[in-house]
């Protein structure tokens, strides 16, 4: 979608983009149900890379110790108590700048993919950058989805991060693309960006071919010590207006309404879900942070009548649109 789209739309008036966002949410998704994602570290801190927003950079005193990457027995009880709880998706992230094919620690993750892919359960990983021999293996593993974030506009970005570059993060979704991973790629609303800076990162997210599977809107958690730990909270309507416009330009994408739920009311939440999340991230917590806790994330759907969302049965990522007709990103066997 264009930015002069996405302008029009996010400046709607609440109630009117609401309205709409609520239309095409129902259109594509009209199930009444929400995904729920367990996330587990599995290689915590003392990462390369500078992102002014992560605790796990090694180059600030946030008070998260590096640790090694987890055995695989101790992931696998983690992602079979998560698939117990309800969840349907379980992402495991490494506070790496990348990985690389032939690397002790890039075989040990191929080997706990390909067990934990076995659960039934959709997998997920984030673990930074990615050639196109990476991807394919981890496709070839298992994989269901690569979470990738550009996390705000290419202008703000070079504010953010200076260890790596916008073009770099996009050379890696294109690898995933490439390989035949759906794609999860989304940003964090709160690190001293504009509205412009938000919808330009949308724009760009919304133009991906194919477009995300998922778009993980995350809202800063200032962690201490690191260089945004003074950053204030999202306002809520900003935040469900970025939603909606989400749910508008990627009609068919999960919508996850990511870190920072725990500043949310229930109230909140429910809009945003209204205004077209239908993710979350499910368990007491995410990589380093708090999240709310699983009893109370079922409640809320409960007392709103929502149903935890099944697994895609085929895995398959989403079709690439070419000028005539849509195909798959790569051709499967
Ligand atoms: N190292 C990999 C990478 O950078 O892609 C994977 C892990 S990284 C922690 C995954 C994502 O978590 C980031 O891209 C960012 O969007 C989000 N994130 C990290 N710290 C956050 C924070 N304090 N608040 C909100 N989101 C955060
Ligand atoms: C995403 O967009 N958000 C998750 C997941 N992808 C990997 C991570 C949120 C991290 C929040 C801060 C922390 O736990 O340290
Ligand atoms: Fe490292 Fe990822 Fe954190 Fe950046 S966001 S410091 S790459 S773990």
């Amino acid at each position: 979608m264009t930015y002069a789209e996405l302008h029009r739309l996010y400046h709607l008036p609440f109630f009117d983009l609401i309205q709409q966002s609520r239309v095409v949410h129902q259109a594509h998704w009209p199930e009444r149900e929400v995904q729920l994602c367990t996330l587990l570290s599995i290689k915590t801190g003392g990462c390369s890379e500078d992102c002014s927003y992560c605790a796990q950079s090694a180059r600030y005193s946030s008070g998260v110790k590096a640790e090694k990457l987890m055995e695989k027995e101790d992931i696998m009880v983690r992602a079979q108590a998560a698939r117990d709880n309800g969840s349907t998706r379980f992402c495991m992230g490494a506070a790496w700048r990348g990985v690389r094919m032939g690397t002790d620690r890039f075989e040990k993750v191929i080997d706990i993919v390909k067990d934990v892919s076995k659960l039934g359960m959709e997998v997920c990983v984030t673990l930074g950058e990615l050639g196109p021999q990476e991807a394919a293996a981890l496709k070839e593993a298992g994989v269901t989805a690569y979470n990738h974030n550009i996390d705000t506009s290419p202008e703000h970005y070079t504010r953010i991060v200076t260890t790596h570059t916008f073009e770099d993060r996009l050379r890696t979704i294109r690898h995933a693309q490439d390989a035949g991973m759906s794609v999860c790629s989304g940003g964090i609303l709160g690190l001293g960006e504009t509205v412009e800076d938000r919808l330009k990162m949308l724009e760009i997210l919304s133009g991906f071919n194919p477009q995300p599977e998922s778009v993980p809107i995350n809202s800063l958690m200032p962690m201490p010590g690191t260089p945004l730990s003074g950053n204030g909270g999202v306002d809520v309507f900003d935040l469900v207006r970025m939603i909606a416009v989400t749910r508008l330009s990627i009609p068919k994408a999960k919508v996850r309404l990511s870190a920072g739920r725990t500043r949310l009311s229930r109230e909140a939440q429910a809009l945003a879900m209204f205004a077209g999340a239908n993710s979350i991230f499910y368990g007491d917590k995410l990589l380093t942070a708090a999240n709310p806790a699983a009893a109370e994330d079922q409640r809320l759907l409960q007392d709103l009548g929502l149903m935890a969302q099944e697994p895609n049965p085929s895995m398959m990522a989403p079709l690439a649109c070419g000028e005539r007709a849509c195909s798959p990103a790569i051709a499967t066997t």
